[in-house]
């Protein structure tokens, strides 16, 4: 298995758009990669379970407000809370698998248009933080998208802001990030998503066990 290859666990984060797929195939990853007997971890952020995860829960219902770079670095103190859980689990040989990671922290708090908040500024307090092995950016269209039934009741869950969502996380694919992700076409059907997202795995996990990379930093 991976962990007696490469001596550690993955990091494997999945972003995209809400809607795209990314709760249903984080289950479904670490659901297959238990079943081949390896040690797998879930963690979803925002993490509302701690006391800085259900601030923000308060922020995301609509039942309080936040200052917008309060807000972002709340997001940010959340995965930091995380931080060091997730670098022992990983060294211990689990490997870890994240719904949403720094990634939609910058964009979802740049497509505000704070005009003090562009997308360096938002990535400079996650810089540091264990970096993903891969980053799987689940890709759909609006209108598919649009298919998979209507937005909760949740802020950020309207058109405008998610077109702004998608424009800043198509800037982030092509900046300082951009080793990191692999685009996996999200508007197949959930099997054929899922054996994309199996053959991405298996081929990263080959070429960390080659080159035996320890786990990363988010770099500035
Ligand atoms: P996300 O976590 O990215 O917001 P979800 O995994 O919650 O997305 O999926 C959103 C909705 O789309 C759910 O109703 C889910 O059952 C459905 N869904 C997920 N994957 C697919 C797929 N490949 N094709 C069609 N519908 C899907
Ligand atoms: P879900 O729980 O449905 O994924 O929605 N967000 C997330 C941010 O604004 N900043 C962040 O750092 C993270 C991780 C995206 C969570 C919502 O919170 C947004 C949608
Ligand atoms: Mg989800």
């Amino acid at each position: 298995n991976t962990a007696d290859k490469l001596g550690r666990g993955l990091l494997i984060v999945f972003e995209g758009l809400d809607r795209a797929g990314k709760s249903t195939q984080c289950a479904r990853l670490v659901n297959d990669l238990e079943k081949r007997g390896e040690k797998v971890k879930h963690v979803r952020f925002p993490d509302r379970t701690t006391p800085i995860g259900k601030m923000i829960d308060n922020y995301l219902r609509g039942e309080s407000q936040q200052e917008d770079h309060v807000i972002h670095l709340l997001f940010s103190a959340n995965r930091w809370e995380l931080a060091a859980t997730i670098k022992a689990e990983i060294a211990a040989g689990t490997t870890v698998i994240v719904d949403r990671y720094y990634y939609s922290g910058c964009v979802y708090s740049t497509a505000k248009g704070n005009p003090d908040m562009d997308l360096a500024w938002c990535r400079h307090p996650d810089e540091g933080l264990p970096r993903p092995d891969i980053c799987l950016f689940l890709d759909l269209s609006a209108a598919e998208a649009a298919k998979r039934g209507g937005w909760g009741e949740e802020r950020y869950e309207k058109k405008e802001f998610q077109d702004r969502v998608r424009k800043l996380f198509g800037t982030m694919r092509e900046s300082a990030d951009k080793d990191d992700f692999v685009v996996i076409d999200a508007g197949k059907s959930e099997e054929e998503v899922a054996d994309s997202i199996k053959s991405e795995v298996e081929k990263v996990a080959a070429s960390l066990a080659a080159s035996k990379k320890p786990l990363g930093r988010v770099q500035p």
